[in-house]
């Protein structure tokens, strides 16, 4: 890593390197040079993403276009360059390295410490959507295919269990049953993308409270990070995923199933701040939002059972059953949701109707 990281060019000679963060995908480390300068270091997850020079295309794309629109410095991501001016460096193993300059004087939560917390990364993420609006989509490299396409996740989980090379299906059975009990319900949102029923724009995709930025002072939003997932998609993935993981009474992994539901009123929060940040969705998109938390719960809960058939080799794990507990967490959080579907749409209502 003392060798990676030289290749960059630094402000001072590095001094320190530690371990930072709570992303479930990339290496991420935070450098410290003599000159009092901070960097992110991550080395990209090859398995991921197999084309990672598409990624940084996307990355210096999204992030210049972002820099222009806004003229804001702590707007958007820095990549520091190699010596040789290139945006990433290979090591001796294939393994593929970036920096970043280290957005000072910020907080980055894993849950909101208050109700304006979530309030802000929803304009965060909602603001990301709108500056992107006539972003080229075109040029947007397809980082991760099939990224959201919920029915072609499904067809992961089956094939995974059709193999089961673990030996671990038999004593998760309740769990594919009650994935598969909502097979058809999840792919809605697909189908609406394939039927042209809702716009497809340039979203985020991975929109996780630990995905943004707030001012550590202020409290405000400050830059939406994560980059490497950034495609076409529709807005209620980057609405419901926000949901999911930000206005659930629990985290993502919490083995207490009793304590996993949804908070209307964080959902309410959540909604108002994306709507005024993003004035220009449609009716029916509006109306999809609350679909778009449930099928995101829904795809993420999949996306763990999967894993965890397949031996954990997606998403860090930190410890033994940990994908299993994800998923289940999410699956209790999907039945809250049902039941709380109709209250979530007179959120929605009734913020149109405010607004209106
Ligand atoms: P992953 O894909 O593994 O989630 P992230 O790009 O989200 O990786 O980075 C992991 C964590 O590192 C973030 O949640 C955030 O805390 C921190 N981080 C990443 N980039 C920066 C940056 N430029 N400035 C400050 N913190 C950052
Ligand atoms: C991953 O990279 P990170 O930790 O921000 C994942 C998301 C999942 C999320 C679940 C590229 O996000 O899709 O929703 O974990 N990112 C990728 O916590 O797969
Ligand atoms: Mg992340």
């Amino acid at each position: 890593m003392e060798d990676v990281i030289r290749r960059f060019r630094l402000e001072g000679a590095p001094v320190r390197c530690e371990r930072y963060g709570s992303g479930h995908i990339n290496g991420t480390w935070l450098v410290r040079t003599d000159a009092g300068r901070r960097y992110i270091l991550q080395k990209l997850n090859r398995s991921v993403f197999p084309d990672p020079a598409g990624v940084m295309e996307n990355v210096t794309a999204v992030s210049a276009f972002i820099a222009e629109r806004t003229g804001g410095r702590r707007r958007c991501l820095h990549l520091v360059p190699t010596w040789e001016g290139e945006p990433f460096a290979t090591d001796g193993d294939g393994e593929v390295w970036r920096v970043y300059d280290f957005v000072e004087g910020c907080v980055c939560l894993d849950a909101p410490e208050t109700p304006e917390d979530f309030y802000q990364s929803a304009v965060a993420f909602g603001s990301f959507q709108s500056w992107l609006a006539d972003f080229p989509a075109g040029t947007l490299h397809e980082t991760i295919p099939d990224f959201h396409n919920t029915p072609d996740r499904y067809r992961k989980l089956r094939a995974a269990v059709g193999a089961d090379v673990c030996g671990r299906a038999a004593q998760v059975r309740p769990e594919i049953a009650f994935a598969l009990a909502r097979e058809e319900a999840a792919g809605a949102l697909q189908r609406m993308r394939l039927s042209g029923e809702l716009p497809v724009r340039v979203t985020h995709n991975d929109t996780k409270l630990n995905n943004v930025l707030l001012d550590a002072t202020t409290r405000e939003a400050v830059c939406v990070i994560d980059l490497d997932t950034v495609m076409p998609g529709l807005a209620a993935y980057d609405f419901g995923d926000s949901v999911r993981f930000g206005a659930a009474t629990a985290p993502e992994d919490e083995r207490d199933l009793d304590a996993m539901g949804l908070s209307l009123e964080a959902f309410g929060v959540f909604a108002r701040g994306y709507l005024a940040a993003c004035p220009g969705l449609t009716e029916r998109e509006r109306a999809t939002l609350p679909l778009g938390a449930w099928t995101m719960t829904m795809e993420n809960g999949v996306r763990f059972l999967t894993d965890y058939l397949q031996g954990d080799v997606y998403f860090a794990v930190h410890r033994p059953g940990h994908n299993l507990d994800r998923a289940r967490a999410q699956f209790r959080l999907a039945e809250d949701m049902e039941k709380k579907r109709d209250a979530m749409a007179a959120v929605i209502a009734g913020l149109e109707a405010e607004r209106a």
